[in-house]
């Protein structure tokens, strides 16, 4: 069969995408506000929902579903031989007021390759899977990819079942709600239980690059690293009226000046550093916070960049905790008393190359769309965002393939990607997995 006659369905994958967004739309930031976002927090009931539809819909497509006790959910269709499969696949969770792309167009792009071969009678060599990764995000529990992180063996099991979500109410586990949705498989949560020939990974591309460069397709050739960090700073609550400045321990005025900080180091270092959590207490107009906890999220290129990075921050956020000067920050300000600064490492995750061999199914596919114009409408590049296959390559041969995003935007509602755009990803996932198939 000519790989390239095998075309995908842009309204079949766009309705099914569609469809499954009801399952999580919300309203962002609570009831009072018209901005709608998708929030299908990992192990919510709306996650359950979308779940739901993924395991009916690939049983019926003639898979067999295998969920394992990360409630990752892997659907695999039989080829004429048996053997570890070619697997597609992404995350159906989301952000707290994410977008309609992340992630479950990659679920839904396996699918659809799933219809495609069913309808065109295809039998492949090897089985081909699809697969749903559990708690991508690390939005709710705070590990991102931490189930293909347990699959890849670089997550001890019980870490990532201990997990409490760090999103309102903040009191359950992963494991509740793994059993409490139903989704604790009983499948061992490894690669030696659920084998992988190879793992493609279709996704927005969640920046601006594509976009900038006018091309349709980004074939990643590699992940860049990234660490989370959790911050405690603990200063004393005091009155705001009676306290003069010299006399306080003020922890969010410390917080701060670290997270201006962090902002100067990733400017020096030509890196990214970001803070997306802070809460503080005891969270009233009349005292001073005693307690503020913040995330940091800093990224680069290579590991190299971040030890700099990581190093520095220490360093210098050693010295503003004890009320000293780092680089002006106190310009014109009076120096206030020392606070207690805390680090928690959250996850480390080196940067990776993806595998040449699934590089080379996905340029391959890309030119049996393209054609001749492959050249200009494709484009190697590093993703600056984590993703399952960032473990999966720590196992088996993997690579993504992105599609723009408009104006660059995600994990926000108005992501949003063309119908023609998030087909034209189908499409070269769909050869990509093939071509590996008969590698
Ligand atoms: O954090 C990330 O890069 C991904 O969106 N989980
Ligand atoms: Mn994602
Ligand atoms: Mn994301
Ligand atoms: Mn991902």
């Amino acid at each position: 069969q000519d790989l390239n006659s095998l075309k995908v369905s842009r309204d079949r994958l766009l309705t099914d995408l569609h469809y499954t967004c009801q399952w999580g739309t919300g309203k962002r930031w609570g009831e009072n506000t018209t901005d709608t976002g998708m929030r299908r927090l990992a192990l919510s009931d709306t996650d359950k929902q979308a779940r739901d539809w993924f395991v009916e819909t690939t049983k019926a497509a003639g898979c067999t579903v295998t969920i394992d006790a990360m409630g990752n959910i892997f659907a695999v269709r039989p080829g004429k031989r048996s053997g570890p499969p070619t697997f597609a696949g992404s995350h159906l969770d989301t952000q707290p007021s994410g977008g309609r792309y992340d992630g479950i167009l990659g679920v839904h792009a396996a699918v659809e390759m799933l219809h495609v071969l069913n309808e065109n009678h295809i039998e492949t060599e090897f089985p081909i899977g699809v697969v749903n990764w559990t708690n991508e995000e690390g939005a709710r529990f705070p590990i991102s990819m931490v189930s293909s992180g347990v699959w890849a063996g670089q997550i001890p099991l019980a870490t990532a079942h201990d997990l409490v979500e760090v999103t309102p109410p903040r009191t359950e586990t992963l494991s509740a709600a793994l059993a409490r949705i139903g989704y604790n498989g009983p499948t061992e949560v490894s690669h030696t239980a659920i084998p992988m020939a190879a793992h493609f990974e279709l996704h927005i591309e969640q920046g601006p690059i594509l976009e900038s460069w006018n091309r349709k397709i980004g074939i990643v050739t590699a992940v860049q690293a990234y660490r989370w960090f959790t911050l405690d700073v603990r200063g004393r609550d005091a009155h705001t009226g009676t306290t003069p400045l010299s006399a306080r321990a003020d922890a969010l005025l410390t917080a701060a000046k670290m997270i201006l900080h962090s902002h100067r180091i990733a400017t020096k270092l030509g890196c990214v550093a970001s803070t997306g959590i802070l809460t503080l207490e005891p969270g009233s107009t009349n005292t001073i916070p005693g307690h503020v906890r913040f995330s940091l999220d800093i990224r680069a290129r290579n590991d190299g960049i971040l030890d700099k990075a990581e190093e520095a921050l220490r360093r210098d956020f050693a010295v503003i905790a004890a009320g000293e000067d780092v680089g002006g920050l106190n310009d014109g300000a009076t120096p206030g008393k020392a606070c207690q600064v805390e680090w928690r490492t959250d996850s480390v995750s080196s940067e990776i190359d993806f595998h040449p061999d699934c590089i080379k199914c996905v340029t391959e596919s890309a030119e049996g769309v393209f054609g001749a114009q492959a050249k200009e409408l494709t484009a190697e590049m590093v993703s600056g965002a984590g993703h399952d296959s960032v473990y999966t390559s720590k196992v088996c041969p993997t690579s993504m393939i992105f599609i723009p995003c408009k104006n660059g935007v995600s994990h926000n509602p108005e992501e949003y990607s063309t119908p023609e755009d998030c087909a034209l990803g189908a499409q070269v996932l769909l050869g990509a997995v093939l071509r590996y198939d008969r590698l």
